[in-house]
């Protein structure tokens, strides 16, 4: 119905001027051709005229009623180092072409008006004007070499690279369609290598090289968080189709390209709730972020740094967006902190795991520590005899009192505390479950601590210092109905005699 009505409008309007047309054109019939051709042109340079000032009034006054929604101006200052310099260039840019704009719009319009034709003038032949010609090349001759050159320094100050021994922090976004796997260095400050033959979507989806030791503190968190005043850089790549990292509060744009890693190396100034208290200072920013939520925080309340990408990869592009924060540097260490490690959460010991049945550094640095901190607390009391220490680490082979491979660690660990500790003398106690025949478990037992004791003996530490003794299933810690707690109850243990 609309449809139709709109139709029949148009119908209407095609018509009446139709049949004004043929109204002009009997009234010029009657009055004469020519007078009314040139009192038509008058009144069109006359509309040229009014025309030209409404523009320019229109485009001034919409860029300063919108300026505080553009990057660049009122409260959307950069919020990075080089992005106060790219601003200012988009502004000194604007200036000139501005200036320029207005100029050639005025005369453009001007001249339609001032030689508009008329009853006897004619226009005057002018051919050549040297100084004319002067004027208009070397004024943009000038202005444009100015703005390449600076364009250039500003250019090479932003995307310049770090310089060799610079301190700096490095993370990585790898786009695909459709979010951004984000990845940090974890405690050693460097990124894992990676390998794409190794992407494996479920369980690892970088493809790092888990034989790398610099992948085992690599974390994925699922937003950017940052320290304010210390300069990143961001390893940017893509995992299928073109993408782009574009942080827009900080004028960070750059393509992420599948097969060619491309980098951004920015310093952001303002933490997210410095740029939320600007924000603050402005009405439109101090209206419910949720219109239908009054209650609601405030729209400079919700506001959060985002990245995006800008780049239209897809159906599911506009889901690429992810937040970041920009934070004091004591709450960036306190969200460091809470972030796992991918490989040791996902990875570690699973089938995926290169390292499975071995022990990481970490780990062994760990267990040192744990035995070397029980016995000295042991050791402290006045009477350490009555405290057994558990070597959590201790493992023998099922049914057997071998040594497993991996219990060397812990054993070497109790060897050099005799040594630093040279006068304590030990007593090392195996212990059973429950499961068996009691005069097996006791016989089983007393040939762990042997086994202990021996291991000990050929690292040197001599016989008289420590005793091997067998409790068999005597002294449960846990209770022996359940797998785990016979786990617990067989075990080796370790007491201090006499310090
Ligand atoms: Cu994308």
């Amino acid at each position: 119905m609309l449809g139709f009505v709109i139709i029949l409008t148009l119908i209407l309007l095609t018509v009446i001027i139709v049949q004004l047309s043929k109204v002009s054109q009997l009234a010029a019939k009657i009055r004469g051709e020519e007078e009314v051709y040139l009192q038509n042109n008058n009144r069109t340079a006359v509309w040229l005229v009014i025309f030209m000032i409404l523009f320019l009034v229109f485009c001034v006054v919409s860029a300063y009623y919108y300026k505080d929604v553009m990057l660049g101006y009122g409260p959307h200052t950069a919020a990075s180092e080089h992005g106060v310099m790219l601003d200012d260039i988009f502004n000194v840019t604007l200036i000139f072409t501005g200036i320029v704009f207005i100029i050639t719009q005025i005369y453009l319009f001007w001249f339609s008006y001032k030689y508009r034709e008329r009853k006897g003038v004619v226009a005057k032949f002018f051919p050549h004007s040297t100084q004319l010609e002067i004027i208009w090349t070397v004024i943009p001759m000038i202005v444009m070499t100015y703005l390449v050159v600076k364009g250039l320094f500003v250019w090479n100050a932003a995307m310049a690279d770090v310089k060799p021994g610079e301190e700096v922090m490095e993370i990585e976004a790898a786009g695909y369609q459709f979010a951004w796997d984000l990845r940090y260095p974890g405690a050693d400050g460097k990124l894992g290598t990676r390998d794409f033959r190794l992407i494996d979507l479920a369980n690892n989806p970088l493809g790092q090289d888990w034989k790398d030791d610099k992948n085992i503190d690599d974390f994925l968190p699922s937003e950017i968080v940052l320290p304010v005043n210390k300069k990143v850089r961001v390893r940017i790549t893509a995992k299928d189709v073109l993408h782009n990292f574009y942080l827009p509060h900080f004028r960070v744009k750059m393509d992420a390209v599948p097969g060619l890693p491309t980098y951004f190396v920015f310093t952001p100034t303002k933490t997210t709730d410095e740029y939320r208290q600007t924000l603050r200072e402005y009405p439109e920013w101090n209206v419910p972020y949720d219109e239908t939520d009054p209650e609601g925080p405030l729209r400079w309340e919700a506001f959060n740094y985002e990245l995006a990408c800008a780049e239209l990869c897809g159906s599911g592009h506009y889901s690429m967006r992810r937040e970041v924060r920009i934070v004091e540097q004591d709450e960036y260490e306190e969200w460091l902190s809470q972030q796992q490690s991918y490989y040791l959460t996902n990875i570690r010991n699973t089938d995926a795991d290169p390292r499975k049945g071995g022990l990481l550094d970490a780990e062994i640095g760990k267990r040192k520590m744990e035995l070397l901190t029980d016995f000295e607390s042991a050791h402290g009391l006045d009477d350490p005899s009555g405290e057994n220490i558990s070597l959590r680490h201790v493992f023998f082979e099922t049914g057997s009192s071998n040594l497993k491979d991996l219990s060397k660690y812990e054993l070497d660990n109790l060897s050099n505390i005799m040594t630093k500790y040279s006068t304590a003398v030990i007593e090392l106690g195996g212990h059973t479950d429950n499961v068996g025949d009691p005069a097996g478990n006791q016989r089983l037992s007393e040939a762990r601590a042997s086994s202990v004791r021996n291991y000990l003996l050929s690292k040197g530490v001599s016989a008289d210092r420590m005793r091997a003794v067998g409790y068999g299933a005597d002294q449960p810690v846990a209770d022996n109905a359940t797998p785990e707690g016979r786990q617990e109850n067989r075990r080796t243990e370790l007491r201090i005699i006499s310090k």
